[in-house]
């Protein structure tokens, strides 16, 4: 009976489907268990084997905790807004959601070819209505509240609103914007509404803001920072400026500490904690005050010594080095700091706003990038040293970034390189204090000597102390404090596509107003074109319809747009993340419309027991939904602020891509890597000649990329696949070895443009599912990344069918034979294992022990129903199509899923008996097996009666007889 792994693979996944054996209940006595893989974004060009390596380990991961009796989630659905859908439409006007729909059902194919154990009654998919009504829900919800600093949590506006009316907001203490007016009750109570309203978008945990961002005039749209090299477009080379334009925003900074704090309660990857903790960036220093001096009397030198003040100026910098103040030589502002036109003198205008100019051009990521460049301009001004009283010259420099701390510095070129870098270069002078002083570079950074000399309260201490003093000091003096400050910034959640979540916004008066839950999902619009408008508007303003109308609460025509009841809508729509910050927690209650899940549903399932996914979602996907966690919970709609205990990584599986070498001069010859290692000799040389006509001194090669499907697993290749692949290789000629043409191969990451891609669909076919899952994970730990090599598949496939082998030979009917003490030995040391290495991720190793355990109990003929029962049980997590017939051919009715996991046994592994070795005179002649727990005497008696001692001593009588219980047997005779 053969293996015939495409009926049985067939016959189980229909059965599951079915039967709906995976699906989960949000109403069980069982112990939960919430296992989820990042879901994926539905490409065109499908799944390759590199994505389903995650998806593997979290099946067997569910599949084992059913058995152990869980009530398991496993969900999976699509994250299927996103841009290659939208740029198709760009180019060919096929609707987003077409295209999105049709490469669903491609992923949905390849997933149920897999076997996978998804719960898909849980489908979700972001693009759905039904689904982002719920993300446009959860935007409104950050609309409404606001960031308590005393309650340390988020609250609902409404309790802002209140403290307001009462006492202004003296005392409030929140996550707001930086230029928040102060004031009282009274004023409050005056405002209009108008203004109320703007008042309290600097206080919403999702507000409107003139935000700098990358604008690209070309594609008409916003950039994210890794969207831009070299100061251009990634995708065609267009230039970038830094604009101001209104958008929306997340407040993620109000969380910082608590998204810090949060790390060490998650059993997370340490490499992913540390990215999170250095995106973030705490830094912990002071924010010392600087009063500006009067503009008038900056202008001449001597002028400078005079103390009078300008003030109503002050530049307020972060340091983190408070305690080097009195080394500060020059104050360096960003050059968008909103001082820097105001302070600058007549003389310098011209200068500065040039330099300001320049600027604009560079990306952020460039500027902190260019250490190196040293460069600045001088704005005439100065300001006054809060404790010397000295005049300190006031500079503009790109390295200072507008969004970091304040967006200004005291510059301290005795304890900052780039300060001392800069202070060389436009040669400013250090002062005077320092004279004596030991100034270098050394002495300053080194944190734990004394810092700074020639001040009277800081001389002589350490740096610590010095850094607790200063604080102390500039406190007493109003010029400054202690201060947190973080790297983070809130996130810019606008992004100028068609294809996202639009925003249940429109606007009266210019000012933003939320649309009602009972009216929402709003649906996205049609639109003509997927580009933007003609006056730069995004996409969504190429819609006719798209009008709110307050008396009927529907979309209607944009011609109706009064200004009285009906109002434009948003443009703007929500970015990739938006969808992906909540889906866990929507998977538990996924079809309700009245609520984003049941308090039944999420008080069963709590949050994500483990959850496998890639790293490089470390500080996007995985820090925004801890956002909106920590943010739910503040809010009492989740029961835990951290949405999953574990998370895993898995690694990468790399490709292993063909390159065949081609002459450079002539671009249709192509050369077998045989011949292009020796091609220095003189004979291949003279080939290689004849052959091109390119002499000596012209000759070179090009490594030109080859599709992996056109070579054979010994890096044969196909030439005539290869000259039908691409008009340019049609006329291709070859100089073979051996009538061969070979490639070289190279490591790298599997992508389509590589070339590289193995598809899972052709190895299914060949092999079967059961193999391709084994494969995976045979080919190394989880978390590592390993390159593909299909040929290696076939070690695991033998295996599955000895497997096969091992149950059907004895044609199932001898399966009622009593196991034997070695076949239960080799059960249990494999449920042992098998159970250990699951517990531990450790899935690779699981693989191996199963081969083992087959080989043995095939030698052993084991026949034993009570051995093989629970040996398919074992195996399905990893195998389970496989492991399903099996389990029916032994008898069983029902799925192998819901069979409990085989409990180990201790008593099996524990050795009964010994085989003793028997020596005469010290040298073994025989073995015999002995029960352990054999007296000493027994041990003598038994031996001496045995056959082959009598036929040893040969009548004499031994001498003495040295037994070691459990060890051994020596005869001296
Ligand atoms: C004086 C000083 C003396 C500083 C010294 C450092 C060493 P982190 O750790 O990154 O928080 N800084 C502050 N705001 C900046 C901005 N917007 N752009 C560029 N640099 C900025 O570093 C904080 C330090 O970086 C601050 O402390 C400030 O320089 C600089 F011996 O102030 B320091």
């Amino acid at each position: 009976m053969n293996y015939d792994f495409q009926k049985i693979e067939a016959k189980w996944q229909k059965y599951w489907a079915e039967n709906e054996t995976f699906k989960a209940s949000n109403d069980s006595d069982k112990p939960k268990f919430y296992a989820l893989s990042m879901f994926p974004y539905p490409s065109g060009a499908g799944l390759h084997v590199g994505h389903p390596l995650g998806y593997i380990a979290t099946d067997i991961y569910s599949r084992y905790k059913r058995h152990k009796g869980f009530n398991v989630l496993h969900p999976m659905g699509y994250d299927s807004f996103g841009l290659p859908a939208e740029q198709y439409a760009i180019q060919t006007g096929q609707h987003p959601a077409i295209t999105t729909e049709k490469n669903i059902n491609r992923y949905r194919e390849q997933l149920d070819q897999l076997g996978f154990s998804f719960d898909w009654s849980r489908e979700v998919r972001t693009s759905n209505p039904q689904y982002y009504k719920w993300t446009q829900w959860i935007f409104i919800q950050l609309f409404n509240a606001w960031y308590n600093k005393k309650s340390d949590k988020a609250e609902n506006i409404s309790s802002l609103i209140s403290i307001f009316e009462k006492e202004g907001n003296v005392n409030v203490e929140a996550t707001c914007d930086d230029d928040t007016p102060s004031f009282s009750a009274a004023d409050w109570n005056a405002f209009s509404e108008k203004e109320k309203q703007e008042i309290l978008l600097k206080y919403r945990l999702t507000y409107l803001a003139d935000t700098e961002v990358n604008w690209c005039p070309a594609l008409g749209t916003v950039l994210a920072n890794d969207e831009i090299v070299n100061g251009v477009s990634e995708r065609g080379g267009h230039p970038v400026i830094r604009k101001k334009m209104t958008q929306w925003s997340m407040r993620i900074t109000a969380y910082a500490q608590r998204l810090l704090d949060g790390l060490d309660k998650i059993d997370w990857p340490q490499p992913l904690k540390d990215s999170q903790t250095n995106w973030i960036g705490r830094s912990v220093g002071a924010s010392v005050t600087f009063n500006v001096l009067d503009a008038e009397r900056n202008r001449s030198d001597e002028d400078v010594i005079s103390t009078s003040l300008n003030h109503l100026d002050q530049i307020e910098v972060f340091t983190t080095r408070p305690d080097t103040i009195f080394g500060v030589s020059f104050m360096t502002l960003a050059p968008e700091h909103e001082l820097v036109a105001k302070i600058t003198t007549p003389e310098q205008k011209a200068e500065v706003e040039a330099y300001v100019e320049a600027t604009a051009k560079r990306s952020e990521r460039d500027r902190m990038a260019d250490v190196k460049t040293i460069s600045g301009v001088f704005t005439g001004a100065y300001a006054e040293h809060p404790f010397t009283k000295e005049p300190i010259p006031i500079w503009i420099g790109d390295y200072v970034l507008a969004s970091y701390g304040t967006g200004a510095v005291m510059a301290v070129p005795c304890g900052d390189q780039r300060d001392y870098d800069f202070a060389k270069h436009y040669n400013i002078a250090i002062p005077n204090i320092f004279e004596g002083v030991d100034i270098s570079q050394e002495a300053f950074a080194d944190k734990e000597t004394t810092v700074i000399a020639n001040s009277d309260f800081l001389n002589g201490l350490s740096y610590k102390d010095a850094m607790k003093k200063i604080i102390v000091e500039l406190e007493k003096i109003g010029h400054g404090e202690g201060k947190v400050n973080y790297r983070l910034r809130d996130a810019v959640f606008s992004r100028q596509r068609y294809w996202g979540e639009p925003f249940p916004v429109y606007y009266v008066d210019g000012m933003p107003q939320m649309i009602d839950l009972e009216h929402l999902p709003l649906q996205l619009p049609e639109v003509e074109k997927y580009l933007p408008t003609e006056t730069g508007e995004p996409p969504l303003g190429n819609a006719t319809e798209w009008a709110w109308d307050t008396d009927k609460n529907e979309v209607v025509s944009n011609d109706l747009i009064d200004h009285k009841t009906v109002f434009p809508l948003e443009l703007n729509t929500m970015p990739g993340w938006a969808g992906s910050s909540q889906y866990f927690n929507r998977y538990m209650d996924p079809r309700n419309d009245d609520a984003i899940f049941s308090p039944e549903a999420i008080n069963y399932w709590q949050d994500v027991d483990l959850y496998i996914g890639g790293s490089e979602h470390a500080t996007g996907h995985l820090l925004y939904s801890r956002f909106w966690q920590k943010f739910m919970f503040d809010m009492g709609y989740v029961p835990k602020d951290e949405f999953a205990q574990k998370l895993i990584n898995q690694g990468m599986i790399t490709g292993t891509s063909a390159f065949v070498y081609r002459v450079a001069q002539r671009p249709d010859v192509f050369v077998s890597k045989d011949v292009f290692d020796k091609h220095e000799d003189l004979e291949t040389f003279k080939r290689i000649q004849a052959f091109t006509g390119v002499s000596v001194a012209n000759l070179s090669f090009d490594a030109i990329r080859v599709d992996v499907d056109f070579v054979n697993s010994s890096d044969e290749l196909d030439v005539i696949k290869f000259r039908n692949w691409q008009p340019e290789f049609k006329h291709a000629k070859f100089i073979e070895e051996d009538g061969l043409v070979k490639v070289f191969r190279e490591i790298e990451k599997m992508s389509k443009s590589k070339y590289n891609v193995v598809n899972p669909d052709a190895i299914c076919e060949e092999y079967g599912a059961d193999s391709l899952r084994l494969y995976e994970m045979f080919l190394g730990p989880l978390e590592q990344s390993k390159p593909w090599n299909t040929a290696g598949i076939t070690g695991v496939h033998s295996f599955l069918k000895k497997l096969w082998k091992l149950y059907t030979n004895g044609s199932l009917s001898g399966v009622e034979a009593e196991p034997t003490a070695e076949n239960l030995k080799t059960l249990h040391k494999t449920i042992k294992k098998v159970e250990e290495d699951i517990e531990n991720f450790s899935f690779n190793t699981s693989v191996s022990t199963f081969m083992i355990c087959v080989n043995e109990l095939t030698s052993q003929k084991c026949t034993s129903k009570a051995v093989l029962e629970p040996l398919a049980i074992l195996v399905s997590p990893y195998a389970p199509h496989i492991a399903e017939e099996l389990w029916e051919r032994l008898g069983n009715i029902g799925s192998v899923a819901e069979a409990p996991f085989p409990k180990f046994e201790e008593k099996f592994l524990v050795e009964s008996s010994k085989e003793y070795p028997i020596s005469f005179n010290g040298k073994m002649r025989f073995k015999l097996e002995l029960p352990l727990d054999m007296s000493k005497d027994d041990i003598e008696a038994a031996v001496l009666a045995h056959e082959k001692t009598k036929e040893q001593l040969q009548g004499r009588d031994p001498k003495k007889v040295i037994v070691v219980p459990g060890k051994i047997v020596n005869i001296v005779g």
